[in-house]
């Protein structure tokens, strides 16, 4: 079998800031998808990093004092550490300051220019600009209060007047509508695509892509004093991370188009209208799919600094480790709504889950099994009835966490796990091994293994979720690596008779809720 490869990113971040929990969301959220398809066998390759040019980044930098560069070097240096904090797999980290990203996009440039439609050309730019959003406004989009105009997102907007380049988005509206006509699962979630239509059928204006009053960006290709408009470069980063402009490279041959991108739900026109817009102009393969995850609120309320309940992601993985955090915003928040962060939801949640539901059901089998079992894997003799529907349970739930995955419903693959794991409980009590222990030593074995083996399925695909504990579950059962695949978790069983088994250790803490 020669599985399909896999290419999935996040978003690039803006470094004009430190990374705060949504960052750490996304990243998490990806890698968990990342994650699940190597455990299917597929060869992935997983793209993050920080998207460092454009105006915010020059004003931050200002107000700070320093050099851009060195804000974005500060910065993305957090990101990339962060990135490393929740153990996350990425195979690269890009850096749009970067001297392969500069090639790519000036490259990519090119190619628009050079179609048939001339679709790059010069004019003048007059409209609103956000430079929060770093987006251009139709008026009929903006609010007006004090005098001052203010865009969806509450950000101002100012009025900016420049000779710049245009790409003719407007000739993309037809080729657009066709390939969402043509590609269902193009936008995710279903009312994301159903906005995006709506918002192309109501008609494109040319996109300005050029600006002439800053130099932080990557030079226009043979017009001075132009930088590239940044969401240009921030969206090519996804080729460059595949080695465009090289298409005949080993990794843009295996990975491009992106199999999906990962971005939250305030950039889906960037992701599904400008980028495939770009990707046809230039004469590329567009991507096949974009997964738009809600935002994320601290006790209920929208995080900003100003309020002070802005979360570092950083002390968040020092208190609970990384797998806790991974594991509470992967099952709390149904991806593609908005979730919300409370330290009380996180303690609660991983407690039930992962102490006292997979961690006791592994804990208390183990220990039985070191003790009772000369610390082997025991022998697995005649099937009862409630043997059997614990297998078939957890093979079920197996492949309903595969059908939501297939679709990045990561949070209900979690939670069809979690419920096996709750009947395999139940099992465990009900079959009473303890008690079998002086009566029938036999069935008493024949329960073990078959807790043991359940806990083994279960593992293997929390590797995704939680990969370091996973991990060390695996270890005490002995499980080798190449045997730690979805296809091997679907086998059940496949426990070895007589391997010898480590001590058993508690691998998920009960936490506490930290002190306020
Ligand atoms: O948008 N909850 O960068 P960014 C969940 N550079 N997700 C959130 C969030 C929150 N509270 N706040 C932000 C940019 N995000 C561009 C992307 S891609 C070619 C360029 C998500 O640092 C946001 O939706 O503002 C985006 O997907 C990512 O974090 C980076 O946001």
């Amino acid at each position: 079998m020669t599985a399909k490869p896999f290419y999935v990113t996040t978003a690039i971040s803006y470094p004009n800031g430190a990374p705060h929990i949504g960052h750490a969301y996304e990243m998490i959220a990806t890698d968990a998808i990342a994650r699940w398809k190597r455990l299917e066998g597929r060869e992935v390759y997983f793209l993050t990093g920080t998207d460092e040019h454009g105006i915010k980044m020059v004003q931050t930098a200002a107000k700070e004092g320093i050099p851009v560069r060195e804000l974005a070097d500060r910065n993305s240096a957090e990101f990339k550490k962060l990135a490393a904090a929740l153990n996350l797999s990425n195979d690269d980290f890009i850096r749009t300051t970067e001297e392969r990203h500069h090639k790519a996009s000036q490259a990519i440039w090119k190619k628009m220019e050079a179609s048939h439609n001339g679709d790059i050309f010069q004019s003048t730019y007059k409209g609103w600009y956000s430079v929060r959003d770093e987006a251009y406004f139709d008026e009929s989009e903006l609010t007006e209060k004090n005098g001052k105009r203010f865009a969806p997102s509450g950000a101002e907007v100012e009025w900016v007047e420049e000779p710049t380049y245009f790409f003719r988005l407007s000739a993309y509206q037809e080729k657009l509508l066709a390939l969402y006509e043509a590609n269902p699962d193009f936008i995710a979630p279903k009312e994301r695509r159903n906005e995006i239509i709506s918002f192309v059928k109501g008609g494109l204006q040319d996109l300005s892509v050029s600006r002439t009053t800053f130099d932080w960006g990557i030079p226009v290709p043979g017009a001075e004093g132009h930088v590239m408009y940044v969401w240009v470069d921030a969206l090519t980063n996804y080729i460059t991370g595949v080695g465009y402009p090289d298409e005949q490279s080993e990794l843009f041959k295996k990975f491009w188009p992106a199999d999906l991108h990962v971005i939250g739900k305030d950039i889906i026109r960037f992701h599904t209208v400008y980028w495939p817009a770009f990707l046809m102009s230039a004469g590329i393969e567009v991507q096949h799919r974009v997964f738009a995850h809600g935002f994320l609120t601290v006790d209920g309320q929208k995080m900003s600094k100003s309020l002070g309940n802005v979360i570092d992601p950083f002390a968040l993985v020092e208190t609970f480790g990384p797998d806790a955090v991974r594991y509470f915003f992967l099952r709390e928040v149904s991806f593609g709504n908005d979730g919300d962060y409370s330290n009380e939801k996180l303690v609660n949640r991983v407690n039930a889950d992962l102490a006292n539901n997979l961690g006791n059901l592994a804990q208390r089998s183990l220990s039985m099994i070191n003790k009772n079992c000369d610390a082997k894997v025991p022998e697995l003799g005649t099937l009862t009835d409630a043997d059997n529907a614990i297998i078939a349970e957890v093979t079920e739930a197996l492949e309903a966490a595969q059908k939501a995955m297939d679709e990045q419903l990561v949070h209900e693959a979690a939670g069809a796990l979690i419920a096996a794991l709750s009947s395999a409980n139940n099992y465990f009590a009900g079959q009473e091994p303890w008690a079998l222990k002086k009566t029938d030593p036999t069935r008493m074995a024949t329960v073990l293994y078959v807790t043991a083996d359940t806990v083994r399925r279960i593992a293997i695909p929390m590797l995704a979720f939680v990969p370091a504990s996973a991990a060390r579950l695996l270890d005490q059962l002995a499980v080798p690596a190449d045997e730690r695949t979805l296809s091997a978790a679907l086998n059940a069983n496949s426990l070895l008779t007589n391997t010898d088994l480590p001590v058993p250790q508690g691998v998920f803490a009960r936490l506490e809720k930290p002190a306020e």
